[in-house]
């Protein structure tokens, strides 16, 4: 049995740009963040996100903090916006445990403007899909999974490009940054049962993201 194991197959090599730091939280900074997103959370009431155009359901629930959220829903699609798409009230402010983690492994100048917060339920997973909805590919976005394992998936800038997967578990920061900002990526599935931190189960995934250009592009 190994002892340390970074990802499932300790020797991956990941895309240019994409950074796995296994355990980057501990059990009690993870049980501190459950406890603000769940703040959060009260603040702002988890919505169901739709595609544009055909309206369908995403099997997610999501809410935001920060000064910009993402929503998507049938008539206006995906977009970054300053209100919570069903109270109309702003969205909190981005924990300061998120801030930190940012400052420490972004690696970039500037700070996140939105904080997407993606509950799974039982056997919930996300489609293969481009975070590009921003305008700073400078900025990275920065991932923190809470809860149950997930089987995560990363691959090129073409849906049919090959993919690496590796799991993503209670506590782990990823980035996808540089060559990989807009690859293609998703979550397979979530191996329900593997963490306690959640009670009742399940999997939170926070991304970090810089929405608008650090500096006025010329
Ligand atoms: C998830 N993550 O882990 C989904 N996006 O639940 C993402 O969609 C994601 O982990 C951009 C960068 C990192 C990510
Ligand atoms: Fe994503």
């Amino acid at each position: 049995m190994p002892t340390l194991s970074l990802t499932p197959e300790p020797s991956l090599i990941l895309p240019e740009g994409v950074r796995h730091v296994s355990g980057a939280l501990d059990r009690p900074a993870q049980l501190r963040l459950l406890e603000a997103i769940q703040g959060v959370i009260a603040a702002a009431p988890l919505f169901v996100p739709r595609m544009p155009k055909s309206g369908a359901a995403f099997s997610v629930r999501m809410t935001n903090c920060g000064a910009l959220g993402w929503v998507s829903d049938k008539e206006l699609g995906y977009r970054y916006q300053s209100m919570h798409p069903e109270t109309g009230a702003p969205w909190p402010m981005i924990p300061e445990q998120l801030l930190d983690l940012w400052r420490n492994f972004a690696n970039c100048e500037g700070l996140p403007e939105a904080c997407l917060v993606n509950i799974y339920a039982l056997g919930t997973k996300m489609g293969s899909h481009r975070d590009a909805d921003e305008k700073e590919p400078r900025a990275p976005v920065l991932s923190v999974s809470l809860g149950d394992d997930a089987v995560f998936h990363i691959g090129g800038l073409r849906r049919t490009d090959s993919k690496q997967r590796l799991m993503l578990r209670s506590g782990d920061v990823l980035t996808m940054g540089a060559a990989s900002r807009f690859a293609y990526h998703g979550i397979d599935r979530v191996k329900t049962g593997t963490s306690d931190l959640i009670t009742g189960g399940g999997r939170i995934n926070l991304t970090l993201r810089r929405v608008t250009p650090f500096k006025p592009l010329t």
